[in-house]
């Protein structure tokens, strides 16, 4: 199939028709879609699918059990995202297959097409919670004790999706990952090739602000006697906003939850998740220790109270310069870039497998959007280039 009509078959897979974005929680009924289709795929195509404790699979083209060349990405979106983030390391892995299959490549070792599950983190909070957790960097307990904003805990979700939380673990599918190469949208505006090759990933973390204050009415309460939490949020976002502008760093507060939430009456307590990402750790430490700083500050003033609690941590990625290089040779040059987005392909290359990240260009930069967009020509590039790149390694 062509690259086109593979990705027509799967595009309005968790497709929202008002907004035109995209939600494909982890092992949501609109995230079994696309991994059905995805399955569908690999069964047309006579590969052998592989599937670990916590969902993540492996399709193989080559019959033997060894280590292989593995590329693929990610079928899970966040809230109303984008068509490309994620899905386009997949779709294109199975056209790069079809690419060298027509043109009578035979792998001598086997090549694999990965989908790894819950990589944004949408419903249970852990950004890579798949591929983590196959990884053996968050452990089965800890990954157990999630639960999404409706409460429902992992194992729960894992039964509804068929499958049997008791396997929850080190994933067997690590030991047959030779290499991994993914297959990525780029998600800022770095990139003016059609396809690049990443560098490093930024390190970033999620940090959940809790601030605690007193409910009262919004009528008869006058200003100065308030213990108001919004208050101490809302400062700490402008404090985060211009320390993450003078580090050069990102700091975004995406999501609030405000307890009782009634139009009148000052809150008893707001939750905000502070998303922060820096081109070094040093600078990372830095900034979020200044917006803590300033936001212990200002609850000292409001008399509120601030607990900061980190969700997840994801140390810089650098991926192995030769395997990088090797990839620009392949595509007789490409640019080399880094990239403020985490991957799968991070948590893998931290796990010691050699890891590399092909870039397709995003004309606008935007992500995590129903915006999101890449050019088609720019899309069969990437197929060009990653079927290149995997006849290279696979040979
Ligand atoms: O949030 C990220 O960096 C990625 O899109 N999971
Ligand atoms: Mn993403
Ligand atoms: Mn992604």
């Amino acid at each position: 199939m062509s690259f086109e009509s593979l990705w027509a078959d799967q595009s309005a897979i968790g497709r929202n028709p008002e907004t035109g974005g995209y939600t494909r929680g982890g092992w949501t009924p609109t995230e079994r879609e696309a991994t059905h289709w995805f399955l569908d795929q690999c069964a047309a195509r006579g590969l052998a699918v592989e599937s670990d404790g916590i969902g993540n699979l492996i399709a193989w083209w080559g019959a033997s059990d060894g280590p292989g060349v593995v590329t693929g990405s990610h079928l899970d979106s966040v809230i109303d995202g984008g068509a490309f983030d994620g899905p386009l390391g997949v779709v294109s892995a199975l056209a790069a297959i079809d690419r060298l299959r027509a043109e009578g490549f035979e792998p001598s070792v086997p090549l694999g097409v990965g989908a790894f599950v819950e990589e944004e983190g949408s419903r249970f909070g852990m950004p890579c919670l798949g591929s983590r957790v196959a990884a053996g960097v968050l452990s089965a307990e800890k990954a157990l004790a999630l639960t999404d904003r409706a409460g429902v805990p992992l194992a729960l979700a894992l039964e509804q999706a068929g499958i049997d939380p008791a396997g929850v673990g080190p994933s067997p599918l690590l030991q047959r990952m030779g290499t991994f190469v993914e297959l990525h949208v780029e998600q800022g505006r770095g990139l003016t090739a059609p396809v690049g090759v990443a560098s490093s990933i930024w390190p970033h973390g999620r940090f959940r602000f809790t601030f605690g204050g007193e409910a009262n009415h919004a009528g008869t309460t006058l200003m100065e006697d308030r213990h108001d939490p919004m208050l101490t949020y809302a400062m700490t976002a402008l404090a985060a906003n211009k320390q993450a502008r003078l580090a050069g760093a990102r700091a975004t507060f995406g999501r609030i939850s405000v307890e009782p939430n009634g139009t009148n009456a000052v809150p008893s307590q707001v939750t905000a998740w502070l998303d922060a990402r820096a081109a070094d750790t040093a600078t990372l430490e830095l900034l979020l220790a200044a917006i803590t700083k300033q936001a212990t500050e200002r609850a000292e003033r409001d008399g509120t109270t601030l607990e900061v609690t980190p969700e997840s941590v994801s140390p810089i990625v650098n991926f192995p310069t030769g395997l990088r290089d090797r990839l620009v040779g392949v595509l007789d040059g490409a640019p080399v870039l880094p990239t403020g987005a985490g991957h799968d392909a991070g948590v893998f290359s931290d796990a010691g497998i050699p890891t590399a990240m092909l870039f397709v260009r995003n004309p606008t930069g935007i992500s995590h959007s129903p915006a999101e967009y890449a050019e088609q020509d720019d899309c069969l590039a990437g197929v060009e280039a990653l079927a290149a790149v995997l006849k290279d390694l696979a040979k």
